[in-house]
């Protein structure tokens, strides 16, 4: 593949690219974001790892000294981790300012996809996915990360999305925008923290071969976009409904008299969550990372057992940016 001149790959990246061997992108806003250092540094170590011992390769992706990278030192992973909210949260719209003005930035799911579909890394593990949010038949407040799910070819394993928003609006948004929604052993979309939130998926599949079987038929056909996986979190990490009930209304509530908006948003809800729900919240935060990490590198083995992608050769849409 022709390198991109705003984009480098770790060399152990690059050489499991060529090599047609297995990678997993994994993004950093849930590291400087998305948990509190020092956790955020040990789970986006552990999930690398993770992903190792399941016979891929990570990359975890970020903007650094206005580079696209994918694939991180565990340097860098500290970095960030210790930075924390004060690195800028970088979305698809955000990407050109932050590498204009030689920057540093965490990806959320939308610019890590972007990222990956650059580099051809076709397989992504996070914790949840943004979407639309409560309210916003008012607010307009949709994810750009749906966008970017019906654009650039990239499985993303989570554990659905979090209870914060409207997730029958954001089932509805996805179909709408032909992004299919696996459940992986599920027939219903889990809530990030607990394993249901009711609402059922599109299609229900029981093994990472299967899905890779599903994405290679989508991609081989020329179709843009990638794909939800959604992944429950295993039964004995999941959250009670009740503590997790309450603490999102009092997060949504405090929003509201603060008058939050924008990219402040999720970030405010998911901080606000995690501190009302104390430590508990965040232990199963890790876990559902962890083992979404497991699944995706899973999928990325089957994938590369049925021929691959190249990052847009075999389809044309990866150059579609
Ligand atoms: N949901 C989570 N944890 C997260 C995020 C969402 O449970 O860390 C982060 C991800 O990076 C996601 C982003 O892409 O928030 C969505 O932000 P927004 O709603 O502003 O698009
Ligand atoms: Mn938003």
């Amino acid at each position: 593949m022709q390198p991109h001149p705003y984009l480098d790959i770790h060399p152990d990246v690059a050489q499991a690219l060529a090599e047609g061997r297995p990678v997993v992108a994994l993004e950093s806003t849930i590291i400087s974001h998305g948990m509190p250092y020092p956790q955020n540094v040990e789970t986006a170590l552990r999930v690398e790892a993770q992903v190792r011992a399941h016979g891929a390769v990570p990359a975890t992706i970020a903007i650094l000294g206005g580079r696209l990278k994918a694939g991180l030192s565990p340097e860098h992973i500290t970095q960030l981790g210790r930075a924390g909210a004060a690195v800028t949260k970088v979305s698809r719209r955000d990407v050109p300012f932050i590498v204009a003005r030689g920057g540093i930035g965490a990806t959320t799911v939308a610019a890590t996809m972007l990222v990956a579909a650059m580099a051809g890394i076709r397989v992504f593990a996070t914790g949840g996915i943004g979407g639309v949010h409560r309210g916003a038949a008012q607010s307009f407040d949709v994810s750009a990360d749906l966008q970017e799910l019906a654009r650039s070819p990239v499985a993303v394993v989570c554990a659905g999305a979090k209870a914060i928003l409207d997730l029958r609006l954001t089932l509805e948004y996805l179909e709408t925008h032909g992004v299919p929604v696996v459940g992986y052993r599920t027939d219903r979309l889990p809530a990030f923290y607990t394993t249901d939130s009711g609402l059922p998926v599109d299609y229900r599949l029981d093994s990472a071969r299967e899905i890779a079987q599903a994405l290679h038929a989508k991609w081989a056909m020329g179709l843009a976009g990638g794909m939800v996986v959604a992944n429950p979190v295993p039964a004995e990490h999941a959250m009670p409904q009740q503590q997790v009930d309450a603490a999102i209304a009092q997060a949504l509530r405090e929003a509201d008299e603060q008058g939050i908006g924008g990219k402040q948003s999720t970030p405010f809800l998911l901080a606000r969550v995690a501190a009302l729900t104390g430590g508990d919240s965040l232990a199963t935060n890790i876990a559902l990372v962890l083992d979404n990490a497991r699944l995706a590198a899973g999928i990325a083995v089957e994938l590369q057992a049925l021929g691959g992608y190249d990052g847009g050769a075999a389809d044309g849409h990866a150059s579609c940016l």
